[in-house]
Formats: structure tokens, C-alpha cells, sequence
């Protein structure tokens, strides 16, 4: 691990890298053992190596897989959930599923298909979903905190896209905690935020998890991609450059880089349907995709 000027074996590597975790979510005060976390997976290697560390740390962490509905060449959803369930089965921990096909009556690809931008690719209302089915269980099931495994790659990237455009609301909110602004809203944290993806990989291998292997279908052409591919050329150059950028934004931000947003979440009313909060004066963002 040239950017932590650092090379560990098997055995050590498995004691680093949840040791780190640990550090880092007492650092960034993302949890303790005695709040119940909701750790959504996706089958994947970044979300099922979380729930491991978070299990084997001994902290109260179930899962929540969602059913997107998306098929591809390699049926990407039902593989997918059953990469979950076989995690938490062997392990005997609870998985909550939400298939949003069979709840909400279409399928992710579908919804996406009725918007008026039915020909682009369906990620914005896949995103939206997504946030919206994960507060609400996380929030009916009385969680203290949703977690997810977006690694050091994944946030380098939106940082990257965020900073290219210059979004200062985004900007101001990107973070590795995201504290809940409305008592209708759970706590986001990711504890593997600052981990290369390479060693959320290593990690998964070397515990021996069982994971899907490919990516949603979609993701093919992503700008994200794109950003990660830059980004890893430069830290081919100079190790440790992606780490340097995400961290480095984070203090720039604490010293006051970036003003606060304007719109104050005291603003929220709550969607006459699902009864979340939301920012529009009637239906929610999602409510008014699966009604359309
Ligand atoms: S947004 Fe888009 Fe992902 Fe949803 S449709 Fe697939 S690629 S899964 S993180
Ligand atoms: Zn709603």
C-alpha cells in the first residue's frame, strides 16, 4: 500500500484494516455499540466487507438489501440478493428486503421509463429511491443510523464531479457523516470512506466473502467511472493523491471554504403519501416518479 507507505501480510492486513474502521468511527463519531445500525447492502464487495467489520466489532448491525428490479444480461437484482441473503444467512444476522417491483408495482428501469428523461438512463430515479426506502425502513424500525459502503474511490469521484461544477450546496454537504437536519430524517454515515477500493477488495477476498462480482448494468459509460479512472492515474503518479483530495476538501470545508446552504431543512413539509420528509409543498420526489 504505496499511499500509506505501508505493506502488511494476511494476517496483519485483517487486523488493520477493521482496527482503522474503528478509528475512524470514533474519530468522525459515527456510532457506538449501543446504537442500532442499518447497513445497506447491495451484494457488493464494499457493502457486505462493512457489515462483516461490523459485525465481527461486535456493534448491532443488520441490513437492508433493496430490489431494483434490473435484470441485464446477468439478472443483476436476483443475484445480487442472493449474494446478501447467503451473507446473512451464514452468519445469521437479519436482512430487511424491499422489492420495490412487488411494493410499489414497477420496477426501477420502468419508473425511470414514465419520466419525462425516460430515455436516459434510470440512476437519477434510482438514487431517489434509493434514499427513500432506506429512511423510511431505517426510521420504521427505529435505527439510530444508516451506513453505507461508499469507499474512498466512490467519494474521490463525486468530490471530483462536485468540484468540476462547482456545486457549492453538494459541496457544502458531501461528508462522511451526514447528521440528520429533520426528526423525519436518520444519520448517514460510511465508515469505509477512507479506504481505497483496493483494500475493500483485499478485505473481501481475504475474509473469503461471497460477492457479485459485476456491476449494476447501468453503471457502464457512468461519468463517475470516468472521474475514478483520472483519478487513479494520478495517484499511479503520486500515491496517496486520492486520500490528499478527499481529505484535504474535508478540512478546507471545517475552516470555512464553503458557505452554508441556503435552504434551511426547517423548510421540509412531509409527503401527504409515505410521509417523509420532503422539500416539495405535496408528493415527494418518489411518491411522485412511482405515481406518474
Ligand atoms: S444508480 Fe444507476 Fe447504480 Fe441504480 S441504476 Fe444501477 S448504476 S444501481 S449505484
Ligand atoms: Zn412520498
Amino acid at each position: 500500500m504505496r499511499q500509506h507507505k505501508l505493506g502488511l501480510c494476511k494476517t496483519h492486513f485483517l487486523e488493520w484494516l477493521p482496527q482503522q474502521t474503528e478509528r475512524f468511527i470514533t474519530k468522525y463519531k459515527m456510532f457506538s455499540r449501543a446504537d442500532k445500525v442499518l447497513v445497506a447492502v447491495s451484494g457488493g464487495k464494499d457493502s457486505l466487507a462493512l457489515w462483516d467489520i461490523l459485525n465481527e466489532a461486535g456493534y448491532q448491525a443488520d441490513g437492508l438489501y433493496i430490489g431494483l428490479g434490473i435484470e441485464g444480461e446477468q439478472n443483476y437484482s436476483e443475484r445480487s440478493l442472493r449474494f446478501s441473503q447467503r451473507f446473512a444467512e451464514a452468519r445469521g444476522l437479519k436482512l430487511h428486503t424491499v422489492d420495490i417491483q412487488r411494493e410499489y408495482g414497477s420496477s426501477i428501469p420502468e419508473i425511470a421509463e414514465r419520466t419525462p428523461k425516460g430515455d436516459e438512463k434510470p440512476c437519477a430515479v434510482c438514487g431517489v429511491s434509493k434514499r427513500n426506502i432506506m429512511n423510511r425502513v431505517a426510521r420504521q424500525h427505529g435505527y439510530d443510523v444508516l451506513a453505507t459502503g461508499h469507499n474512498l474511490d466512490d467519494e474521490a469521484a463525486v468530490l471530483f464531479s462536485n468540484t468540476m461544477h462547482w456545486l457549492g450546496n453538494y459541496l457544502q454537504r458531501q461528508s462522511p457523516v451526514l447528521e440528520a437536519a429533520h426528526p423525519g430524517l436518520v444519520r448517514k454515515v460510511k465508515p469505509l470512506f477512507r479506504f481505497y477500493e483496493r483494500e475493500t477488495a483485499a478485505y473481501a477476498l481475504l475474509r473469503g466473502i461471497d460477492y457479485i462480482y459485476e456491476e449494476c448494468p447501468f453503471s457502464v459509460g457512468a461519468k463517475s467511472i470516468y472521474y475514478k479512472e483520472i483519478l487513479n492515474r494520478m495517484e499511479a503518479d503520486r500515491p496517496g493523491a486520492k486520500l490528499i483530495f478527499y481529505l484535504s476538501f474535508l478540512r478546507a470545508r471545517e475552516t470555512g471554504l464553503f458557505a452554508e446552504p441556503q435552504r434551511t431543512t426547517g423548510e421540509l413539509s412531509t409527503c401527504p403519501n409515505c410521509g417523509q420528509p420532503t422539500a416539495s409543498p405535496d408528493l415527494c420526489a418518489f411518491c411522485r416518479m412511482v405515481a406518474a
